[in-house]
């Protein structure tokens, strides 16, 4: 059987166990990371000399980095549903999961670290407050590219998808003012009513 390593409540995590439950595989999760530990332990690092969760084995194949998963995952299992077999189209659901790693998460971090892992009067609050204009500034832009497409990965819902809509219930849930943004908004509320997405995405922040 398939197995992930990684605690249920990290987004990277989240998105790999919702592409199994949307894949309808059989697998087994076993925590790591945060309280649970394990990282630096020589047969973790073994399996992932970045020492980070997720890693998956699936029958003796291993991998770490969550979209290497994802994409992975949809092309052994999801062909022609999660990830399109078409470069062009694939194309596109690749290009959101990249954007999602680098341009938005490299900002967003700083605001989730700040508002949910930082004691309030540890807080660098001019850098949350310049990481939240610049996370507006980016789902902005995001916005109107949803006014275009109903999904991230294209036509339909995808790995593109997945990888992104973890970070973006992590913004629905921080305490932060949130202007109106309709088409993510509309795009959010199609990914989230997924039965996979409240049984796996929909947890507490920490
Ligand atoms: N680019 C990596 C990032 C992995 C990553 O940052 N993992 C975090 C959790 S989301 C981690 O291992 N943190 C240490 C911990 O949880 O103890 C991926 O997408 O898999």
């Amino acid at each position: 059987m398939l197995t992930v390593w990684g605690r249920a409540n990290s987004s990277n995590v989240k998105r790999v166990v919702w592409c199994l439950e949307e894949l309808g595989l059989p697998y087994e999760r076993i925590d790591a990371g945060g309280a649970f530990g394990k990282l630096d332990q020589p047969e973790y690092l073994a399996m992932n000399p970045n020492g980070q969760i997720p890693v998956i084995n699936d029958d003796g194949f291993v991998l770490w980095e969550s979209n290497a998963i994802l994409r992975y995952l949809a092309a052994q299992y999801g062909e022609g549903t999660l990830y399109l077999s078409d470069p062009k189209q694939r194309a596109v659901a690749d290009k959101w999961m990249d954007w999602s790693n680098s341009s938005f998460f490299g900002v967003f971090k700083t605001l989730f670290f700040g508002l949910i892992r930082t004691p309030v009067e540890q807080r660098d609050n001019a850098a949350i407050e310049a990481a939240q204009e610049r996370i507006i500034t980016l789902l902005t832009m995001l916005n109107s590219e949803l006014a275009k497409q109903p999904y991230l990965s294209g036509d339909s819902f995808g790995i593109g998808d997945i990888s992104f809509a973890c970070y973006v219930y992590a913004w629905f849930n921080l305490p932060v003012e949130r202007p109106s943004f309709p088409h993510l908004e509309q795009w959010y509320e199609r990914v989230s009513s997924r039965r996979a997405f409240k049984k796996v995405v929909a947890l507490p922040l920490s």
